[in-house]
């Protein structure tokens, strides 16, 4: 069926899980330069890490909802729904979801600054600040992708390629200001896909829609579900 979800916090705001911009986002009270670049991570490690390290305190309480796990549920019923996430967290894979591409990494892996050693970890908290690499002992940071780095280019080739395929994409809980991310809507348009946002606010994205819930993720990817499968 060739339906794509392209995900941001929003979608996961339901669960408790702070969003990055608006009135209770991250940005609000922290500087993305200060926290979420290379050069914050070169300056201050220890402080990047506190932040990271809360955030997985924070998340890992957090339970998908009613909109990850319906996403679940439609990827077993409707056999193809494929999830491009934003986000970090980890909700999607907890929720059920197989098919999922993290653009931006995980809170839950780490990589070597030094030997480029990749791994998992969710303990919380995490034994040592600033962690080290179990290979080499190199300082550890975590396998998230900040503002200046590029995406790692084979998962944001896999995420094109399913962009322009697309027969519908879902545009759930992002403010599509973060590119390259910002773009596969436009691809999937361009593409001819069907493409759907559910957001309570407008975005830049908001005018390449066809069909718009203006509500939270809940609520929204329920209505369209209900909608679809009527029509279908
Ligand atoms: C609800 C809801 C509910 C609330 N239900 N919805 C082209 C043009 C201009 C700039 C650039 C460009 N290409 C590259 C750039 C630079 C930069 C960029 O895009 N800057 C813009 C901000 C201008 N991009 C990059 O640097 C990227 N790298 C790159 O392109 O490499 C090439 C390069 C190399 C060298 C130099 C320059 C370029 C990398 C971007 C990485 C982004 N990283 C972060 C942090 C990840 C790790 C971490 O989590 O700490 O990713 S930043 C942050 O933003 C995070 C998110 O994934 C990302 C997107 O945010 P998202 O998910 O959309 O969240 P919000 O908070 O913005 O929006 C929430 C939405 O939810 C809102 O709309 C609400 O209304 C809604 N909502 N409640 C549904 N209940
Ligand atoms: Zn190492």
């Amino acid at each position: 069926m060739r339906i794509v979800a392209l995900t941001g916090a929003g979608i996961s705001a339901e669960s408790g899980v702070p969003t990055f911009r608006g009135a209770a986002g991250l940005w609000r009270d922290n500087r993305p330069e200060d926290l979420a670049t290379p050069s914050a991570f070169n300056r201050d490690p220890k402080l990047v890490w506190e932040f990271y390290s809360w955030r997985r305190e924070l998340v890992s309480r957090c339970k998908p909802n009613d909109a990850h796990n319906l996403l679940a549920e439609i990827e077993l019923d409707a056999g193809g729904l494929q999830i491009i996430t934003q986000n970090v967290d980890g909700l999607h894979q907890k929720a059920g979801n197989q098919n999922v591409i993290e653009l931006h990494g995980s809170l839950w892996k780490l990589k070597c600054t030094n030997c480029d050693h990749k791994w998992s970890s969710d303990d919380v908290p995490l034994p040592e600040l600033p962690p080290t690499c179990p290979a080499c002992g190199g300082l550890a940071r975590p396998d998230v992708v900040w503002f200046g780095e590029s995406l790692d280019p084979e998962i944001l080739r896999q995420a094109t390629v399913l962009a322009a395929e697309a027969r519908i994409m879902l545009v759930i809980g992002t403010s599509a200001l973060v590119y390259p991310a910002a773009s596969l809507p436009r691809i999937a348009k361009e593409n001819r896909a069907r493409i759907v946002e559910i957001n309570p606010q407008e975005t830049p994205i908001s005018n390449l829609a066809d069909e718009i819930f203006r509500e939270p993720a809940t609520s929204g990817v329920r209505k369209w579900w209900q909608h679809f499968e009527n029509s279908n």
